[in-house]
């Protein structure tokens, strides 16, 4: 785009390869994150002294941050995200199922804020068990709670109040019907404020305790008249809401095919990827040009072709899944047609302990999913990392599944694995 980037990275991120390739480079601070990609002024101050314009939060750390975000803009940068009102009303999960609802959003029964124990207990009555106690500020499946009858309710209720408080620093939680065995599909967004499209859906179901594996465009468990409906739906709430930029929103695919809103993540997101290789279409490239104040271009009737699939490749122990940092000592990396490996490694990259475990993403892309499948298990095989314990033995096995193979997976597939 002919834009000049400035990396900023902390003490222990100093040799990683996105800093080597930016334009320029800022310390921002020692190897805690605390210390560096969440401290404000440190990051404020980098954008000063290298006169940047505008603010690119990646994900993470404080992508979702409404507050960052305020100073940002009151600091005279553009902020490459959705205006700091809808962050706060999308991260707020109470206010973002009211918006939802008001945009004509299908949401599961449940509540606002939860105040007493008799609240619970009349909004028990009309919902039924089991429920689902969430933090209205958590998301991403943090601080959640599951209640199958009445005489656990009032305690899981205190003990939910108190691990939000503890983990958010805000007590509110609320109740929604709990659905067992459901799907996570999501829709990628974009607008410029007045314009919204939908860009497709993506099934992120293969997950362990949170943590998205593996990820597809498009989901298989739609058939056209579903998603026509979904993808609908997602854009003129995008539109309702004013929405500035790209973004997801999250739905949890029932066994009967039913959808309900769970949230709106206001940031590119990890698996991006499988969108712009199904899209042909570079997300972040949109994002930058919306945010200058470019109107959106692509088409409202844009279809996908083929299908991507993406997997992380993290540094874990594969019996433990604790993170495993350590030296690559050796590394070959796939490539052909149809085949990305978006990474920071190299070899003799030492993988530091303070941050996440993504090491890499491998997408692979080709006509239909079954090519897929065939030419992803082919560029595995061929990926190579030694120092590190990896989870590329998960994904071999992943492939190999039958029910993935299928595609009938569900969020506790790596359970049953
Ligand atoms: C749920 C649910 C079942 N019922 N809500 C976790 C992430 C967050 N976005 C919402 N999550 C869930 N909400 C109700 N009412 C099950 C999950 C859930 C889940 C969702 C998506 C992907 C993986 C998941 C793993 C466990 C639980």
């Amino acid at each position: 785009m002919g834009i000049k980037s400035v990396a900023v990275h902390s003490v222990a991120d100093t040799d990683a390869l996105h800093v080597r390739f930016a334009d320029e480079k800022v310390c921002i601070g020692p190897a805690s994150a605390r210390e560096s990609y969440l401290n404000v002024p440190a990051i404020i101050s980098a954008a000063e002294v290298t006169r940047a314009d505008a603010v690119h939060p990646g994900y993470g750390f404080l992508s979702e941050n409404a507050g960052f975000a305020e100073i940002v803009e009151q600091c005279g940068l553009r902020w490459i995200g959705p205006q700091p009102a809808v962050m706060r009303l999308m991260g707020d999960k109470v206010s973002a199922r009211k918006a939802m609802t008001d945009a004509g959003v299908p949401i599961l029964p449940g509540t606002g804020v939860i105040e007493t124990d008799r609240q619970a207990e009349e909004a028990v009555e009309r919902i039924g068990f089991p429920i689902i106690i969430k933090a209205s500020a958590g998301g991403g499946g943090r601080g959640m709670k599951i209640v199958e009858s009445r005489e656990r309710l009032s305690a899981q209720l205190a003990a939910a109040r108190s691990e939000a408080q503890a983990g958010f620093n805000n007590p509110n939680v609320y109740l929604e019907r709990y659905v067992g065995k459901p799907r996570h599909v999501e829709v990628q967004v974009l607008g410029d404020g007045e314009r919204a499209i939908s860009l497709g859906e993506r099934e992120c179901s293969i997950q362990r305790r949170h943590q998205k594996l593996v990820e597809e465009a498009p989901s298989v468990a739609l058939d056209d008249e579903r998603r026509a409906k979904l993808l609908g739906i997602a854009r003129k709430a995008t539109q309702a809401i004013g929405y500035k930029t790209v973004g997801t929103l999250e739905f949890l695919l029932d066994e009967d095919k039913s959808f309900y809103f769970m949230e709106m993540n206001t940031r590119i997101q990890v698996e991006h990827t499988v969108t712009e290789e199904v899209f042909g279409v570079d997300l972040v490239r949109e994002q930058m040009k919306l945010a200058a104040g470019e109107p959106l271009k692509l088409p409202a009737d844009i279809r996908p072709r083929g299908h991507a699939i993406e997997l992380r490749i993290n540094a874990e122990d594969p019996v433990t899944f604790a993170p495993s940092p350590g030296r690559i000592t050796a590394l070959n990396l796939p490539g052909g047609l149809g085949v990305r490996v978006d990474t920071h490694i190299y070899s003799g990259y030492t993988v530091p302990s303070h941050y996440d475990s993504l090491l890499a993403k491998l997408i692979v892309r080709a006509e239909n999913r079954p090519a897929c499948l065939a030419r992803l298990r082919r560029a595995l095989a061929e990926f190579v990392v030694e120092g590190c314990k990896t989870n590329l033995d998960f994904h071999r096995r992943l492939l190999a599944n039958a029910e993935y193979i299928a595609g009938k997976m569900d969020t506790h597939l790596t359970e049953r694995m």
